[in-house]
């Protein structure tokens, strides 16, 4: 090997290590702005790229199997955030009849901050008509909030989820 090819070697291994060394100096100061902006979302432990204008917010929909169509109707109109309340929820089979002597579960909480609801909510009477009596809801803060009921009647199963967005 000659001394030329020698120099051309050294010169390409300390352009490459430059080069190493400057991005890992840069990386911090261009990460952030060369981020896509689903990683930097994650990273700000929302882990979830769904945007809340595109969620349904109806207060009637049908059960994820279709056997029921379920509405709710919140007793605190509009929903004021940190105040424990009651909704009626209506229940019917998919052909409109009212369904009554449901067993009925509440779960739901925030899927972009990964916690559930802060109370237990329960049914707590079925008011008849197809309309139960869920006490004991309360949403501490405001974003988007789901809302699940399992339903079971006559043998059927099915579950419905309410999406709410509160403000503040
Ligand atoms: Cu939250």
């Amino acid at each position: 090997m000659n001394s030329q090819n020698k120099t051309i070697i050294v010169t390409a291994v300390v352009t490459a290590a430059l080069v190493l060394v400057g991005l890992f100096v840069l990386m911090p100061i261009l990460g952030p702005s060369l981020m896509h902006p689903i990683m930097v979302e994650q990273m700000h432990g929302s882990g979830s790229s769904v945007s809340t204008s595109d969620l349904n917010t109806d207060t009637t929909r049908t059960t994820n199997n279709g056997a029921f169509v379920i509405s709710f109707k919140s007793q605190l109109d509009p929903i004021a955030i940190g105040s424990m309340h009651s909704w009626i929820l209506h229940v019917e089979t998919a052909d409109g009849q009212p369904v009554e002597g449901a067993t009925i579960s509440v779960g739901g909480g925030m899927p972009e901050h990964g916690h559930g609801l802060p109370t237990s909510p329960q049914v707590t009477q079925d008011m008849g008509d197809g309309d139960y009596l869920v006490e004991g809801l309360r949403f501490q803060m405001g974003g988007w909030w789901e809302v699940k009921f399992n339903i079971s009647a006559d043998g059927v199963e099915d579950n419905v989820t309410f999406n709410i967005i509160l403000g503040g």
